[in-house]
């Protein structure tokens, strides 16, 4: 097992516009990250399991529903905090910082924003502390980028709805309490319904043989006439923009995420850099070695910089779904290239799981197909500044 070592980067100093309570916030995060999940990723990724001990503490540190308000258990805190506390998980792992996301964007956001006082109360402090485990079922089958054509429904037989059809690629299923489902109405429009582990007809298998994302638990949700109490619609939201509004939250979480990993691997390789020897001297004294590590920490500048304005639109509530599309897009592609630089930078100790670097490379696959391809980021970005829409 390798200590962890990683120290932040601020190379624009950054630091200097964050509050005491940004860097507390990350500082425990951070310190929380180091003690309680180094030591023991690796395992859980050649394994292929969640470390379900760590809910408890996730909870703690305020991971689920950061921006939730603290009346249903949330941490009643801004959005830079929330994406600073994303930074840090992924900065160990993807995997666990998607199960943040998942149960902070895609299930207390949307029973907090489109749920009644009742269901808040219900299920909003059980979910913050982590006693309870959400997940979000929007993908199927034959319905993955294009979500709108889905065929999960639900009909009204007066005192009940009954769900039927199928999700896949559904993160934290297999283990959740709890399942924010969006399915059609007989009408044909999209709602949200919370449908709750043990009601009859309702299963989560597990998808097994994942090469990516492999400290993360991924199922289905199979719909066989499940019986859904009529109080557990959310009633204030239908149509496509419900789980869209969502997914905006969770993206902005996402482009944190991956400045973390971005800055595990400079980190890695800066110190591997200097302390690697090859014909007489360390391989960071090469120019070649150099303009790898130089391109690193210039692109992780320029990600902080967009980030954190992004960050600060959303606390003004005037940032843009395809803003936050833009730095999602940006910030996975910039990882991506960090990580398979810093990959080769290691040399042959660069494909082992001694450094983290592979592990991060495999995960960021899910994390540049999910929550929106990279493909799709960019047609909205198209659409955004040209008007036209290359989805119809
Ligand atoms: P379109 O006709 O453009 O829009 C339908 C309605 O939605 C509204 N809308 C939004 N609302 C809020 N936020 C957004 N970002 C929105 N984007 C669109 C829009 O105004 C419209 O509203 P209304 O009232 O007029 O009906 O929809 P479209 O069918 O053409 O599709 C557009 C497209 C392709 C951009 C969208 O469907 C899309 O984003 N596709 C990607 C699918 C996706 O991201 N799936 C993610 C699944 S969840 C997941 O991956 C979790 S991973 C979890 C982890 O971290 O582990
Ligand atoms: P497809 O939509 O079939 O896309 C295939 C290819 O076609 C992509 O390259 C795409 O960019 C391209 N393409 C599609 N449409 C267009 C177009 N109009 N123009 C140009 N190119 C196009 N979903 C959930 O609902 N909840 C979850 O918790 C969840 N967790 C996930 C966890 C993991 C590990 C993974 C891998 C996925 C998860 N997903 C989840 C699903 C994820 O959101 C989808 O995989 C993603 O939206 C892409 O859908 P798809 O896999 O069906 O690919």
């Amino acid at each position: 097992m390798r200590t962890d070592l990683y120290q932040g980067h601020d190379y624009y100093m950054m630091d200097e516009w964050l509050t005491e309570e940004h860097k507390l916030v990350r500082d425990t995060a951070r310190a929380w990250v180091k003690k309680e999940v180094s030591p023991i990723i690796e395992e859980a990724a050649e394994n292929s399991k969640f470390p379900q001990h760590l809910l408890k503490g996730l909870g703690e540190i305020g991971a689920f529903g950061p921006y939730i308000p603290a009346e249903y258990g949330g941490a009643g805190l801004d959005q830079i905090s929330y994406g600073l506390i994303m930074q840090e998980l992924e900065r160990c792992d993807s995997g666990l910082r998607s199960t943040a996301s998942v149960q902070s964007s895609l299930v207390m956001y949307p029973i907090y924003k489109y749920g009644n006082e009742e269901q808040r109360m219900k299920y909003l402090p059980k979910l913050a502390t982590g006693e309870w485990i959400g997940c979000f079922g929007l993908t199927e089958p034959d319905f993955g980028s294009n979500p709108g054509g889905m065929l999960t429904n639900f009909k009204d037989m007066g005192d009940h709805y009954l769900l039927n059809g199928a999700k896949m690629w559904i993160s934290n299923a297999p283990f959740a309490q709890i399942a924010v489902v969006w399915a059609k109405n007989e009408e044909g429009r999209i709602h949200g319904l919370i449908v709750e582990r043990g009601m009859e007809g309702f299963t989560t298998p597990t998808m097994h043989g994942k090469w990516s994302l492999r400290a993360s638990d991924t199922g289905e949700l199979i719909f066989d006439n499940v019986k859904v109490p009529k109080e557990n619609l959310l009633p204030n939201k239908s149509g496509l923009g419900g789980p869209l509004g969502c997914l905006d939250s969770a993206r902005y979480g996402i482009a944190w995420g991956a400045i973390g990993v971005a800055l595990d691997c400079y980190d890695v390789a800066l110190r591997y850099s200097k302390e690697r020897i090859q014909f007489g001297k360390p391989i960071g004294a090469f120019q070649l070695q150099q303009k790898k590590l130089a391109e690193m920490i210039t692109e992780i500048t320029k990600a902080q910089l967009l980030t954190y304005r992004l960050g600060q639109l959303r606390n003004e509530n005037r940032a843009t779904s395809a803003q936050i599309s833009m730095a999602k897009r940006n910030n996975i592609a910039m990882a991506k290239q960090i990580v398979s630089d810093a990959r080769q930078m290691l040399g042959g100790m660069g494909i082992t799981g001694e450094y983290p670097v592979m592990r991060h490379m495999m995960n960021l696959e899910s994390v540049i197909t999910y929550e929106g391809t990279h493909d799709i980021h960019l047609l909205i970005t198209g659409m955004d500044v040209t008007g036209f829409d290359a989805f119809k």
